[in-house]
């Protein structure tokens, strides 16, 4: 009986729990939400344009902004001051050794110092030994008798070494551009042609991506994911295909919808080098017959390898007429030398440089932010032009 009074109790209870949790529910899911996933809101704010509202809220928004000033930190950075935050660990060191080197005076050890530096910064050995053997030449012409003058000279010598090469990447006048793209693997062949596409496509451009790595079927997946993200077509086959009838089929497609840039990504990765180096040659080869010279054979080169980058570059140069490289992974532990080295001992000018894993992380290389970049923290931290005699 007692029971049965308590029942109206009971379903009241029940009752007010569920409105309870229903309204817990609603609320607790709405912030749940991504904020980078659409939600029907959000549609519905994109699909119903009400002039009325923004405007009464700007109405009712009356506290005065400064106009111009507050957005100036939000604007994207340039790309050289992009270049000169992103080098890693190749920005400033160099300069500092240089200034301790230096800041001792100008003798026959600081110049021995000074090229043990270079090799330490991955200039190379032979590289190394030159430049300095023409620094103190220049040093004994010029009277150099301080560290700023002999800082000054080192700066506009590898100024010049860097500023001779045509670091243009070359176009057709008419039709699709072809620009292939090699490399160990690893070295971000891949990553950098998702880079490139996406600044073309950027630019208005209707980019093709060939995924002739057919080495390993992610690798085609990986070009697939570039392709969404930059808004490039990615023309691919069957792992274990013939990579050069993929070249060959991008570049037949590239031009029948009128591409703009066709990208070719090979395999850095065979059963061995002597396969790798023949597969690489038909590939070319084969693209050639319908495309015509390659515009760009782009080697793709990771700087953290430091010398043994060099080895690699000469094994691709002999299989196939190598423009430019690509130099990857500057953001990281490398160590700029080697900007130097490809220059002055394979004769390729470095045009890009990779400066990070995202989409934006691709730079042309630019000699004079790289120069000074390598001496950034030089002309902030010490002040060599200081005449030591002087109070
Ligand atoms: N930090 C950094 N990582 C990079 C850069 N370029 C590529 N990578 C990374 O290097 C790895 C290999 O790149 P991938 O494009 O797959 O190399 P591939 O085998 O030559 O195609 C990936 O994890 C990339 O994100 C770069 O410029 N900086
Ligand atoms: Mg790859």
């Amino acid at each position: 009986m007692e029971a049965l009074l308590e029942l109206p109790l009971i379903i009241g209870a029940v009752v007010i729990l569920i409105v309870l949790l229903i309204v817990g529910l609603v609320a607790g899911t709405r912030p749940r939400r991504r904020p980078d996933e659409p939600s029907v809101d959000d549609v519905a704010v994109v699909q119903t344009p009400p002039k009325a509202a923004p405007e009464a809220e700007e109405a009712v928004d009356v506290e005065p902004q400064p106009p111009a000033e507050p957005v100036t930190p939000a604007e994207p950075l340039t790309s050289l001051e992009r270049f000169r935050r992103r080098l890693g660990r190749a920005r400033g060191s160099l300069g500092s050794r240089v200034v301790t080197i230096f800041g001792r005076g100008v003798t026959d050890e600081a110049w021995e110092e000074l090229e043990e530096s270079l090799i330490a910064a991955d200039v190379g050995v032979e590289a190394s030994g030159e430049l300095v053997a023409g620094l103190r030449e220049r040093a004994r012409a010029e009277g150099v008798t301080t560290g700023a003058q002999a800082l000054a000279l080192l700066q506009e010598v590898l100024r010049l070494e860097l500023s001779v090469a045509d670091r243009s990447l070359a176009r057709r006048a008419d039709g699709t551009t072809v620009w292939l793209v090699t490399g160990v693997n690893g070295t971000g062949k891949t990553t950098s042609i998702g880079k490139l596409a996406a600044r073309h496509t950027h630019q208005g451009e209707q980019v093709v991506l060939a995924a002739a790595d057919t080495f390993r079927a992610a690798a085609a997946e990986q070009l697939q994911l570039w392709g969404e993200r930059s808004g490039a077509r990615v023309v691919r086959s069957r792992e274990g295909a013939d990579p050069a009838a993929v070249a060959f089929d991008g570049y037949a497609s590239a031009k029948a919808s009128g591409a703009d840039l066709l990208l070719v990504d090979t395999a850095g990765r065979l059963q061995n080098k002597t396969q790798l180096m023949e597969e690489l040659r038909k590939t070319k080869r084969v693209l050639e017959r319908d495309a015509g010279p390659c515009d760009e054979v782009l080697l793709v080169l990771d700087a953290t390898t430091g010398q043994n980058g060099l080895s690699q570059a000469r094994a691709f140069m002999e299989a196939v007429d190598v423009s430019g490289v690509v130099l990857t992974k500057l953001d990281g532990t490398a160590r700029g030398g080697i900007v130097i080295a490809i220059q002055r001992q394979l004769g390729i000018p470095v045009k890009l440089v990779g400066l990070g894993e995202e989409v934006d992380d691709l730079a042309d290389f630019d000699p004079d932010a790289f120069v000074d970049a390598l001496f950034a923290e030089v002309a902030q931290d010490v002040d060599l032009d200081e005449d030591p005699g002087q109070p």
